[in-house]
């Protein structure tokens, strides 16, 4: 996989511990259509991952992170966003390795109003209702990690194909938050 290039990818999700829900969207079309999943997508030329990942968030469910955040805490920056994990998902059948940049903020952290794009349709999930039969199957495998609040993770997942969801291999390391 190492020999591979990489594309650069973001993914965001927002979590509400009051109300114990994980706001989570329908991919409507394209790649992952018809799965729930965060909300992010491709790095562009010339930006940087956080960015990309704020820009994906408020293209695809229209909430935007804060320049300052209201609650602090969780590993997060000034503006509240955590950077929680990498996934690097290799498709036994495409020369390109792609390589997931995974945040999370809560929702005191973001302003907007949830709002359904082209691409996703958002849904409030409780902590305990997370969708895994209609999410990659990768999912359930890391997102323990994710509601960890001292570890960030990598996790390597080998598909047998970009056109099934068919899962060979799967690694997931934990690493201390400093
Ligand atoms: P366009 O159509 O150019 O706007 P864009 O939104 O830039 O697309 P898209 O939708 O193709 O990119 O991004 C795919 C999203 O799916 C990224 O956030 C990464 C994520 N993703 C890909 N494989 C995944 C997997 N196995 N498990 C997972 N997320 C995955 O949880």
């Amino acid at each position: 996989m190492e020999s591979k290039p990489k594309k650069l990818f973001t993914l965001v999700f927002v979590y509400d511990d009051h109300k114990r829900r994980l706001l989570l969207g329908l991919k409507k079309r394209g790649f992952g259509s018809g799965k729930y999943n965060g909300f992010g997508g491709k790095v562009e030329a010339n930006e940087s991952i956080k960015n990309a990942a704020i820009r994906e968030l408020s293209e695809e469910c229209g909430l935007n992170v804060r320049e300052t955040a209201v609650e602090l805490g969780d590993g997060c920056d000034d503006n509240g966003l955590t950077f929680s994990g990498i996934n690097f998902f290799n498709f036994v059948d495409n020369p390109i390795v792609f390589e997931v940049h995974i945040f999370k903020v809560a929702y005191s952290n973001v302003k907007g109003i949830v709002t359904e794009s082209d691409e996703m349709r958002p849904q409030w999930f409780g902590y305990d209702e997370i969708p895994y039969d209609q999410m990659w199957p990768d999912d359930r495998h890391w997102f323990p990690s994710l509601f960890k609040k001292d570890v960030t993770f990598t996790g390597c997942y080998v598909f047998e194909s970009i056109e099934t969801d068919i899962l060979l291999e799967k690694d997931l390391r934990e690493e201390k938050r400093l």
